[in-house]
Order: structure tokens, then sequence, then C-alpha cells
């Protein structure tokens, strides 16, 4: 290969060469490292031409080939302005909440970047339709609050399915946009998972995740026991940074006969939190149930009791959320979550720029330049197109949000699983028998993971044609998910008056555990025997982040490494060349290092009769290529 470099190089060819030729053209082994690169990249393309990705399987493939997003112009050159960022860094945590509350105008959070997608198709959208609008953000709207950007399910997905590591987009946004706070939801204990992690664990996260550029940490818990968020809480103030502990809003704080979620109940958990030492509280409607009037009543309420800012956020699956922000808005609330147009609506955020447009003139009139709102979310109206597959079939908002109170972000995620086990077509059944769950296992806060336990049992149910009564009866026999169990363990925590009784004994087939923290059942991790570990797995050094994603998802990380070992870092991909693969005619552009592009495109395939693999031919900045293929079906 080197030899190849050498001889191929133009000044070796030109015969203009000494015998120091070598040592004076180091290019020759970058060289030998792009072309290592691309051979890779053209397996992985070679790959998906061949035998499609396994990702898109059962899927409606778009029409193709898609338009790139348009880019709004700016000029990189300009100097970027200061924004929240700045004003945290200046300023520190309390002294930031304090300006906060010292506002008129009220702060507005663009979630496009994390719960929007997450909430709209499955969390699938990339570093790489990210990377582009970043310097427009950091230059034009840098009147933002913040931008919600990681945590939440894109760890998870990004690792999972799109093949990409984590922290390197939070590492390139935050190159890319310094000014603007990036906000992130910490799942508390359960961290960016789906269960309990040991305290140290928790904590080397959220380090790792302040160093790289996490600036406010939404904090919350999926049973809203505040217990279990003092881990993480500590976590985000020791390491200087904003915290936010949020507030789950189950229930209706207007129905008498649904007291369990009565103001008392909520007020009670922002005093709690206000002594755990939270800069800001959030309300974290995430199933889009918050009435406005709720809304109101809770903003107020709590302002009054704490005295700290409070940031409403919630889920238009009912379709006229942007009520109970507007209510939230006029009842002092210090900050409003809201996705652009594009990546609004439906189970995702109310759209930010409506909110900003019906605040304009007003009192409370955030002052974000709506030419410039409009501009981004032209370019996310592109991107979405990138991943239809993945959208969900709803076109319209719906009140049965207020019955079944699904979380938007697990929306599309649960469809997804329906969809895997073939009940896609009785989603009807699913959504009716997970407000029965809920019922049963006693009215419980229903958001990551708790939620996903509510969802494993309704799916469990309706794939097996299970009653509410089959499952009570104490004659009956039932397998339940292993999540179901674990919850009633109290492996995530506990609500305030416990599960029912009855149902925990029929779970557990034994008596219901007095309450506990997890954590404290959990002994902290040897992290350097983990890293050894996980170095045997992956193949290669752990740096900490690399370490934080071993201890978070050790599987889907060594899963990771491997996918990275034979393709290379795939992310660099455009996205339809990523999901799609190459098509005929079609140029893919590749970007693999600053002023580095590859240009590939796709030649044909045949079948290479010897040993039954496919030759799939390519051009690559105008030589002939080929993979070797073999085709799986
Ligand atoms: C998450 O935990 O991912 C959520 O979005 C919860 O609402
Ligand atoms: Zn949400």
């Amino acid at each position: 290969q080197f030899l190849e470099n050498v001889i191929n190089h133009p000044a070796f060819i030109a015969g203009d060469v000494t015998t120091r030729f070598i040592d004076l053209t180091p290019s020759l082994l970058e060289f030998t490292k792009r072309r290592d690169r691309a051979t890779k990249l053209l397996r992985y393309l070679g790959e998906l031409s061949v035998n499609g990705s396994a990702e898109m399987t059962g899927r409606t493939v778009p029409k193709l080939p898609l338009g790139r997003p348009v880019l709004p112009k700016i000029d990189t050159a300009a100097a970027i302005p200061p924004g929240t960022r700045d004003r945290l860094r200046e300023l520190g945590p309390e002294k930031f909440a304090q300006w906060m509350l010292d506002r008129k105008q009220v702060l507005l959070t663009d979630t496009t970047l994390r719960d929007a997608h997450q909430s709209l198709f499955a969390t699938r959208m990339r570093t790489a339709d990210m990377l582009p609008i970043a310097p427009f953000y950091a230059r034009r709207l840098s009147q933002l609050f913040s931008l919600e950007c990681w945590g939440g399910a894109t760890f998870d997905v990004a690792l999972r399915f799109l093949k990409e590591d984590p922290w390197e987009r939070l590492a390139q946004l935050r190159e890319r946009i310094p000014n603007i706070l990036f906000q992130m939801l910490l799942r508390g204990s359960n961290a960016v998972g789906y269960t309990n992690y040991a305290d140290n664990v928790v904590r080397f996260f959220v380090k790792q995740a302040a160093s790289t550029g996490v600036d406010l940490f939404r904090v919350f818990d999926s049973l809203n026991w505040v217990r279990n968020m003092r881990v993480a809480i500590d976590a985000v103030r020791d390491n200087g940074m904003l915290c936010e502990g949020a507030i789950c809003y189950t229930g209706d704080l207007l129905d008498p006969s649904r007291s369990k979620y009565d103001l008392k109940y909520y007020v009670g958990i922002a005093n709690e939190l206000q002594r755990a030492g939270v800069h800001i509280l959030g309300i974290k409607d995430m199933a889009g149930i918050c009435r406005p009037q709720a809304a109101a009543t809770l903003v107020r309420v709590l302002k009054e009791e704490t005295g700290l800012p409070v940031h409403f956020h919630t889920h238009d699956t009912s379709g006229i959320s942007a009520a109970s922000s507007l209510a939230a808005a006029a009842a002092g609330c210090d900050a409003i979550d809201g996705a652009l147009d594009a990546m609004s609506g439906l189970t995702s955020q109310p759209n930010l720029s409506s909110i900003a447009a019906a605040l304009a003139g007003g009192e409370r009139d955030p002052g974000v330049d709506q030419d410039d709102l409009h501009a981004a979310s032209t370019y996310w109206e592109g991107v979405r197109r990138y991943y239809a597959p993945f959208e969900s079939d709803i076109r319209a908002g719906t009140a049965d949000v207020y019955r079944h109170e699904m979380p938007g972000g697990q929306y599309t995620n649960l469809r997804e699983q329906a969809r895997s086990l073939g009940i896609d077509h009785r989603w009807t059944e699913v959504s009716r028998a997970y407000a029965q769950v809920n019922q049963l296992f006693g009215d419980i806060v229903k958001v990551t993971p708790t939620s996903k336990v509510v969802g494993d049992m309704a799916l469990m149910m309706v794939a097996n044609d299970l009653s509410v009564g089959d499952v009570r009866d104490p004659a009956k026999d039932i397998a339940f998910p292993e999540s179901v169990v674990s919850l009633f363990k109290g492996e995530l925590g506990f609500p305030p008056d416990g599960f029912p009784a009855e149902l925990s004994r029929k779970v557990l087939r034994s008596e219901p555990p007095e309450p506990y923290r997890p954590g404290d059942r959990i002994p902290d991790v040897d992290l350097e025997a983990a890293r050894a570990q996980g170095e045997a797995l992956c193949r290669q050094p752990l740096d900490d982040r690399q370490l934080a994603s071993y201890l978070m998802y050790p599987k889907q990380t060594g899963e990771y490494h491997a996918h990275v070992r034979t393709y290379s870092d795939t992310s660099v991909l455009p996205t339809p060349a990523f999901l799609y693969g190459p098509q005929p005619q079609e140029e893919v552009a590749v970007d693999i290092s600053p002023g580095k592009t590859l240009l590939i495109s796709l030649q044909g395939q045949h079948a290479d009769t010897d040993d039954g693999m496919i030759k799939v031919l390519f051009e690559l900045n105008g030589q002939s290529r080929s993979a070797l293929v073999e085709r799986r079906s």
C-alpha cells in the first residue's frame, strides 16, 4: 500500500525525488490512512448497495435521490456574538438564575437537536445533519436561552443505530456553537440509560458531559423521587454547572378526583428540589397533558413558593399545547421550550417560532429574530425528509393523549416496538392497554424508564390477548416482562405511596420490599477494571468519554467500535448515503477531514461467480475502485 502511494505520488512520477523523499513527504502516510479509510467507507456503501441497511427492513424508502436541505447563508468569518453561555461563565449558576428572574422577556429553548427528533422520528437525526447549521445558530440565533442537544435517548440511539459517537457530536457542536447554553436531559440515577447506575458511574458521566460541553443539566427522576436525583444534582453542582431540577407533570391538576397529583404534591417536590440545590425548576410535561390553566397555576405557585426561575417543557400531541406554553409565559414563566417550525407539532414540542411570534410586541417578547428562526426551520424541513421512514403515521393532534398519557418521546418508540412484534395494526389497543397498565401500577409517573415498563406491559397484554382481569387474577399465571419485575422490586425507586401491594405480590411472588434507594445497593464500579474490560472488548484504548459510553452501554459500545474497525467512521457520510446507500448517477461527497473530500459514485455491480461474492464498482475521486460484498439473502 505504502509503496503504491510512493509510486503514485506526483513528485515520484515526475522523477522529482531525492533519497530523502519519503522523510520529507509525510503525506504519504496520511495518504495511506486516507486510502484505508476510503476502502472501509466503500465497503460500507457496497454493503448497503447489495444488502440494504438492516435498519430499513420493513420500512418504506422515500423516493430517491433526496434534495439537499437549504442552508441559510452566513458569513462564517464574522465574530460570534456573546450568548447565554458567556453570561453563565461571567455570573456563575446562582447569579445566572437571578438574571433569569430579573428579565422581563421570556427565554426560549430550542429542542430541535434532541427532543424534537426523538419524538418525531425515533431519535434518528445524525450529527452530519446538525453540524452544517451550527454556525448559523452561533451567529444568528445567539439570543436563544439554550439548545437542548444531548441526553435522553440520543446517547443510546447514536451508538446503537446511527453508529456514531455521542461524545463527538457534543464536542463538534460545542466547537461550532461556543456561545449558547447547551442543555441535556439527564434521567437522574438512570443517566442516559434505562436502569439505575452505581453512584460513581453517574458522577463520572456528569463530569465527562460537563467537560465536553453541557452547561445546563435538566435532571429528572422517573418517579419524581427527589432522593433518587440527589447524586446527579450534586454532581452537576460539583462541576459548577447549571442544574435544573425537573418535576414530571402527571395526572390533572384541575381534576379533584385525581388528587394524587395535586398542587400540594408539586409544591412538595419543588421544595425538596430547592433544598437539594437546583438553580432552576423545570416543569416537564413529557406527555403534553398539562392544560393551560394547570400550567399557569403551577408556574405561579412554584415561583411564589420557591423563588426559583421556572422552565416549561411540553409536547404537542394534543395539538393545542402552545396554549399551555403561552399561559405559562403569561403567568411569569422564565423560560419555555419549543422546536423550530419544521420540527414541531404532533408528539414533538409546540412551534417555537410561532410562540415567539405570538409573544412579539408584548411585555414578554423573547426578542429572537423571526426571519432567522424561519431560515433555520427551512433547513430542518429538508433534513426531516431524510428520515421519513422513521416517522409514525400520525397526521394530527389528538385529545386521546389526555387518556393514555404516553410521553411524546416514547410514542414513536413504542410504535416501533409494536411494529417489530407485528402488532402495529393493533395500536389503538396498545394505547388503551397503556392507560390500563398505569392504573394497575397505581397511577404512576410515566417517563423514561418507567414509561418503558408500562409500554412493555401494554405490548405484552395486547400480544397475548390478556385483560386487566387476567393480570389481576391470582389464579392466572402471567409471565411478567423482566422490566415489570424490576420495577416492582424497586430497582427504579419507589412512588411516595409504593406500588399496589396485591399486584406486587403477584409480580414478585413474594412480599413487596421496603422502599430503598437503588444506588445504596449498587456497589461503586471499579472504573479502571471496567476500562480494562472495555478495552479488551473494543480492542482499543478507551479514554474517559469512551469509558463512560462503555459503562452505560457496554454491548452497544463494543458493537460501535467493531463497526468503526470494519467501515471506519461512517458518521461522515451524508444521511441519504448512510441510510439508503449510494444511488446510480449520484455523487456522494464525503468530507473526511477539513479540506479533504471524497467524491464517490456507484458504477454498478457484478457477481463474482468464483466465490459467490458481489463486486461493487465505484469511482472514487475519478479512480476506479471496488468492494467485494457477500449477499446476505
Ligand atoms: C427521555 O428520557 O428521553 C425523555 O425524553 C423523557 O421525556
Ligand atoms: Zn420531552
